[in-house]
């Protein structure tokens, strides 16, 4: 299949410059390939949340849901959970999942449930035209800032870590192959998939020399390992500053069991937690 098959007629509205169109591309190529590789076309499922990153679902021409601003998680959840054959992907918007919808973020990489989150973090209010989000830096002059963001940021990724989530990885929307790579290991990934996506807002918080300047690499064959420790040291090097580093790549990835397998171990009838449900898990992998 080729990725322009997946191109929908809908009138794209972004303006030009948006990263949302690298993120837009890379999806695209990886469900192609996927699709290639044989993945039924049908057994992908898209949930967006409200905002411009939301105009992934009018895109990209697979199954897609506009949820709710603030509720992308939870409808995915609940997608997965009806139907384990899915592969439920969700973009979301960082007002959406780290304002609005920031409890249900915390609960799905706790619960570790088995779906892939993408997060088109420009760092504002894109669709509403410029307000400051929770990782707009401090002193963020946004259209409801006007003195500047009185917050410190959020640091997604470390919150991420520290909740439990079993793949934390970042990107750029101006390092397409990269994007492309962390796309497919997110997908490919078994449990809840965290990829925070530095995707450039050019309209309102155009950030590209401060990114371009600052990121860098980590090394695929070093990094995706569980090493807390190592992946929090990681989280936190981007300390906001203007004269941070920010890594871009895998930080964090280990392998557990998932919280449709803990559920699929109830209905089997194990209730012991730990060694039963791995030997359970063990016995259908
Ligand atoms: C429950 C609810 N609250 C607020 C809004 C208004 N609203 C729509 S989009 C948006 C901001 C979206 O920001 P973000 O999630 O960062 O997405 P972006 O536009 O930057 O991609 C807001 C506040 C809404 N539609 N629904
Ligand atoms: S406002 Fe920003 S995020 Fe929205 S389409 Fe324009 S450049 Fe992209
Ligand atoms: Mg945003």
């Amino acid at each position: 299949m080729a990725t322009s098959d997946l191109i929908t007629p809908a009138t794209n509205t972004w303006c030009p410059g948006c990263g949302n169109f690298a993120i837009e591309h890379a999806l695209k190529d990886v469900v192609a390939r996927m699709i290639d590789e044989g993945t039924p076309a049908d057994e992908f499922v898209l949930v967006t949340g409200i905002g411009c990153h939301g105009k992934m679902a009018d895109y990209l021409g697979i199954n897609s849901f506009y949820a709710i601003h603030g509720r992308t998680i939870p409808v995915a959840t609940g997608i997965a959970l009806a139907n384990p054959d899915l592969r439920v992907i969700c973009c979301a918007g960082d007002g959406d999942c780290y304002g609005e919808g920031l409890e249900h973020l915390v609960f799905a990489a706790k619960r570790n449930v088995d779906i892939t989150l993408v997060v088109h973090d420009n760092r504002v209010y894109g669709l509403t035209t410029g307000q400051y989000t929770p990782t707009s830096p401090l002193g963020f002059p946004g259209r409801s800032t006007p003195a500047g963001s009185p917050e410190y940021p959020l640091n997604p990724l470390a919150l991420m870590v520290g909740a439990g989530a079993t793949f934390v990885a970042r990107a750029y929307s101006r390092r397409l192959p990269q994007l492309r790579a962390l796309i497919e290991n997110a997908l490919s990934h078994r449990g809840f998939s965290f990829l925070e996506v530095l995707q450039v807002c050019a309209s309102f918080y155009n950030q590209t020399g401060y990114y371009d300047e600052h990121t860098y690499d980590l090394d695929p064959e070093e990094f995706p390992i569980a090493d807390v420790d190592r992946a929090l040291h990681l989280a936190r090097e981007w300390d906001y500053s203007r004269d941070s580093r920010i890594s871009l790549g895998a930080l964090y990835r280990s392998r557990l069991p998932t919280y449709q397998e803990h559920l699929a171990a109830q209905r089997a009838g194990i209730r012991e937690p730990g060694r039963a449900i791995r030997e359970f898990l063990d016995e259908r992998t």
